[in-house]
């Protein structure tokens, strides 16, 4: 079994990753509209993750005797001004969510579920790397500035991202 306030901390992590799925594919729709057809690939590929980051939860807690509580899932915004406005907001959002993941491993400690912990640190581990890819996504926008013919480089950069499914845990 497994404690109450980590059963509820784990379902509102289920939430925040299904949100992250709903949040990309938005961008992806954003990015449709622009016919940028590798910055949507990079998007398909970071919501089919965040599914992935979702079912592990979901997945582990009924392994451990938990109730998996699905919630609704917050509106995303659909509009940004650029690519580059896209890439700030999803840089933020995962500053975000490594803030949350750090936040229900204290509750994994607070209860003394060592294997909670355990589990978790995979998600911390994923984060960083979510934040360093998303982070030279940036860098790379931020130098280009405008330039339509260096956009339309990284496009085609962003076109060979492919999905691997993770092995979480
Ligand atoms: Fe699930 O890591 Fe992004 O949000």
């Amino acid at each position: 079994m497994i404690n109450e306030k980590l059963e509820k901390a784990f379902n509102d992590q289920i939430n925040a990753e299904f949100y992250s799925e709903y949040f990309y594919l938005s961008m992806y729709a954003y990015f449709d509209r622009m016919n940028l057809q590798g910055f949507k690939n990079w998007m398909n590929v970071q919501m089919q993750e965040e599914h992935a980051h979702a079912m592990g939860m979901f997945n582990y807690l009924n392994e451990r005797g938990g109730k998996v509580t699905l919630q609704s899932i917050e509106q995303p915004k659909s509009d940004w001004s650029s690519p580059l406005e896209v890439f700030e907001d999803v840089l933020k959002h995962e500053q975000y969510v490594t803030s949350r993941i750090n936040a229900l491993m204290d509750v994994a400690d607070e209860v003394k579920d060592r294997a909670a912990v355990s589990f978790l640190d995979w998600y911390l581990k994923e984060q960083v790397e979510e934040e360093s890819n998303v982070g030279n996504v940036l860098k790379t926008l931020k130098l280009i500035c405008n330039d339509k013919n260096c956009l339309y480089m990284l496009d085609k950069e962003l076109a060979t991202r492919t999905f691997v499914a993770p092995v979480i845990g």
